[in-house]
Parts: structure tokens; C-alpha cells; sequence
């Protein structure tokens, strides 16, 4: 073949008959899998009662895989040691919990996907609780389409009561727990969800799980005495299945977090009696106790509003937009 035949191989490439997507694969009758954990590179997958190990297929490109999706898994998916499958395909997600920039972490994360409960775990003292973050945690399951629960542990060490009076005008759910107590309260809250547990570190959100979980074995840190502060024990996010059926995800200790991708409609959208009442707001109204002519203010002057509750509704609004990320501040 001369050079130039060689060269004439690259600059004219035979015409294709058919369109290059009609060339790939279909993968309709792929297998799916659930993504529970993930450790570079490597993706552990629940299929049926098999564990799975994953990697992601060249062509899925930049589409991020995160813990909680359900992936169309192609090549060898048996789940024999040393086989390794393919992620060929991430199935749209239900839900997407994300956190965006902040000052120690430039980048937008997707977090979680597809559960259905975000768990605030919350220390009723060691490390002291921070109702900026409960806040910002609130946000963030409002947005993403999750159900919020408040879980305060430690209760041997103080009285959740002023914790929850805090919350009850939102109408959170809340259960409160202690280290070798009875969990079953929040394990009715837990059943046939996917939950995903959030939090401080050292809050304890590995000591639920262990005591939710015979065997789970998640590794638990100490809270120094001095600081309050956790150690960031768990390093990664990993899903468990609960025995009575439902999924629970432990996640890392995290110190902020970043909501500038919550759009305050959204927010007012998880709740509907107020919503209700915003319609006859000005065009463009933020809500805020500064907007003018909110309807909010209105209704809690004419007794068909709870000024409790439009006063807590306002204090996650604000916390979105950061005045609050001062409280939520490291605990590290
Ligand atoms: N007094 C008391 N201590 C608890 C309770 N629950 C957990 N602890 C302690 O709190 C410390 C931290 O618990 P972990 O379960 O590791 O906390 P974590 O939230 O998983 O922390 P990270 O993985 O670092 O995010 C450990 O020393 C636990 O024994 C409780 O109900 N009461
Ligand atoms: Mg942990």
C-alpha cells in the first residue's frame, strides 16, 4: 500500500449505511443493578441477591455513576470472583441529592440517588447541635424530593424537647434515639424506604446503622472531648439493606453544605398550604420577611396562617441563601 493509499484510508472513511447510533447495542434486555458503593473506580452492585463488581463503559463518557442508581450492567454480570461487568447505562433517576460549591469544595457533587428519606442525624449534645445545618439539610431534601426525617441521638446525654420545638412548625418528623436503646420507633420510619442517613461527624449515624443492621459492622469514631468534634470516621457512602425490608445509606461526616442550585419556588412547592397562599403575591415576590406585600404577611395577620410556621418557612429560605452557613459551620 502506498502512503498515499495509507493516508487516503483516514481522510475518506468508507460511508456509513446506517446511522452510528443504530450500530450500538441495544441494551434492553441488559441486566440492572443497584449501585451501593463505590471505591475508585470500582462499582459494587446489588443484582437480585448477587453482588456485582462494576466499571463504567468507556462510552458512558463524563455521565457520572453515583451510589443509588440503578446501572444496565453488560459483559460478565455474575458476580464470579475476578469477573468484572460493564455500566453500559444509568437509568433516570427519581431523586438526586446534591450539595453545590462552597468554600471547601469548588465542585457541584451529586451525592445520592433515587432514595426517598433524607435521615438528619443530630446529636442532641457532643458535638453540639447546629440548627443552621438542620436547616440547609432541610432545604436539600425539600429539593431534591426526599421526606425529611430529624433523628436526634444521644438523648442520655440531654433533652431532645427544645430540638424538636424548633422543628414542629415545620411539621418534621422526628425520632429521637440513644446508643444500645430501643430503635424500633425508627425503624417504622426506615421500613421500605430508601433512606439515606446525613449529618455531623460524630453524631452517630454508624452507630444507628450497627444497631439496625446485625453485622454491618460500620466502623465507629470517637467524639474528641475537648474540640466536639468527630473524627470522619466513615470515608465513604455505602447502601445496607435493612432486614426488614428498605434500603439505608451511611454517608461520610460532612461540615457544610452548599445549596446555591435551590430555586426558593421549589422549596415553597414542599409546602402546600403555604403555597397556597403565595399566589396572591406581587409578581417576583422572594418570601422573605423583607418582600414587600408578601401574602404570607397577610394571612398571618388575618389568622389564616401560623406565624411560627411562616417564621420557620422563612428561616430555611434564608439558610439557602447562605445567611445561616455561619451556624453550619465546621465541626472539623
Ligand atoms: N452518649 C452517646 N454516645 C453515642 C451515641 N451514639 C453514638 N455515640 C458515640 O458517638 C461517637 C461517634 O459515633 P459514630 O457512629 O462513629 O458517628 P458518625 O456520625 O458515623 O461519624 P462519622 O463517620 O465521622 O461521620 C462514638 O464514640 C459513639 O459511641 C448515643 O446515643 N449516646
Ligand atoms: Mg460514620
Amino acid at each position: 500500500m502506498s502512503r498515499y493509499d495509507e493516508e487516503a484510508k483516514y481522510d475518506r472513511p468508507k460511508r456509513r449505511t446506517r446511522p452510528r447510533t443504530k450500530d450500538r447495542p441495544s441494551y434492553d434486555d441488559a441486566v440492572i443493578g443497584f449501585v451501593t458503593t463505590r471505591d475508585r473506580g470500582r462499582y459494587t452492585c446489588w443484582v437480585g441477591d448477587r453482588q456485582v463488581t462494576a466499571m463504567k463503559a468507556r462510552q458512558l463518557g463524563r455521565t457520572g455513576v453515583i451510589v443509588g442508581d440503578q446501572v444496565k450492567l453488560d459483559g460478565n454480570a455474575t458476580g464470579d470472583e475476578g469477573t468484572l461487568a460493564r455500566i453500559v447505562e444509568v437509568v433516570p433517576r427519581t431523586t438526586l441529592l446534591r450539595r453545590s460549591a462552597d468554600d471547601d469544595d469548588p465542585v457541584e457533587r451529586p451525592l445520592v440517588a433515587n432514595a426517598d428519606q433524607l435521615v438528619i442525624v443530630v446529636a442532641v449534645a457532643n458535638p453540639e447541635p447546629r440548627t443552621g445545618l438542620i436547616d440547609r439539610f432541610l432545604v436539600a431534601a425539600y429539593d431534591a424530593g426526599m421526606r425529611p426525617l430529624l433523628c436526634l441521638t444521644k438523648t442520655d446525654l440531654a433533652d431532645p424537647t427544645p430540638l424538636l420545638d424548633i422543628y414542629r412548625p415545620l411539621g418534621v418528623e422526628s425520632v429521637a434515639t440513644q446508643q444500645g436503646g430501643d430503635l424500633d420507633a425508627l425503624r417504622e420510619q426506615l421500613d421500605d424506604r430508601t433512606s439515606v442517613l446525613v449529618g455531623h461527624s460524630g453524631v452517630g449515624k454508624s452507630t444507628l446503622v450497627n444497631g439496625l443492621i446485625e453485622g454491618a459492622n460500620r466502623a465507629i469514631g470517637v467524639v474528641n472531648d475537648v474540640t466536639g468534634r468527630g473524627r470522619h470516621t466513615s470515608t465513604n457512602t455505602v447502601v445496607l439493606r435493612l432486614p426488614e425490608g428498605g434500603w439505608i445509606i451511611d454517608t461520610p461526616g460532612i461540615r457544610s453544605f452548599g445549596l446555591a442550585h435551590v430555586e426558593p419556588d421549589k422549596l415553597i412547592n414542599a409546602f402546600p398550604d403555604l403555597a397556597d397562599i403565595t399566589v396572591d403575591c406581587p409578581r417576583g415576590c422572594t418570601h422573605t420577611e423583607l418582600a414587600p406585600d408578601c401574602a404570607l404577611d397577610e394571612a398571618v395577620a388575618a389568622g389564616r396562617a401560623d406565624a411560627d410556621r411562616v417564621t420557620s418557612f422563612r428561616r430555611l429560605l434564608a439558610s439557602r441563601e447562605g445567611r445561616e452557613q455561619k451556624d453550619a459551620e465546621p465541626t472539623t
